[in-house]
């Protein structure tokens, strides 16, 4: 087990796309241990691959109250979605900045368990919007670049600024 370095926005590499998961073996499921403990450790409720540098579909999440919803989503696939919701959101990346996004207010996805399994999941509420948002992760969008070219600005020169105070 092993806490994993998370990339800080504007980090370029939170923009590579990630390759689908061909084997599913030993390596990947070391990967996904490592994701869930990352995510627990800084009491994230999502964690996306990407985040972590590693550039392949796989998502870990706990939307739970209590920490006892562990889901697991390797090359997902959203097949449904319906109704809009504005709600809002906060990123390991982004540490610090909550803002409304819209998205669907319910989605169906399917994907593969850390055993190969396939599964189908019909979310809402805060599960679909962190399903959304992490899957957003794996192509590369990070939720900030939904928000206007102001909005974005003063986050990029809030960010710079603590970054300055942290060196
Ligand atoms: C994505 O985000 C999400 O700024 C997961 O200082 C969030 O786990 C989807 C976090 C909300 C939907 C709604 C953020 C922790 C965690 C911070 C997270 C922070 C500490 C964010
Ligand atoms: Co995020």
């Amino acid at each position: 087990m092993a806490i994993l370095e998370i990339l800080q926005y504007p980090d370029p590499r939170l923009h590579l796309p990630a390759a689908k998961v061909d084997k599913i073996d030993a390596s990947t499921r070391q990967l996904v241990s490592d994701m869930v403990e990352t995510m627990y450790d800084s009491e994230g409720i999502g964690l996306a691959a990407t985040q972590v540098n590693v550039h392949r579909q796989i998502v870990v999440i706990d939307a739970s109250e209590d920490r006892s919803g562990l889901r697991v989503f390797i090359n997902p696939e959203i097949t449904r979605r319906e109704g809009m919701a504005l709600n809002q959101e906060g990123c390991l990346s982004v540490p610090g900045v909550y803002e409304n996004v819209e998205r669907a207010d319910s989605v169906t996805v399917t994907a593969l368990d850390e055993n190969g399994a396939r599964f189908t999941l019909n979310a809402s509420g805060l599960l679909a919007t962190c399903i959304q948002h992490e899957m957003d992760h794996l192509q590369g969008k990070v939720f900030v670049e939904y928000l206007s070219e102001l909005k974005l600005n003063r986050i990029r020169a809030k960010l710079k600024k603590r970054q300055r105070k942290a060196a």
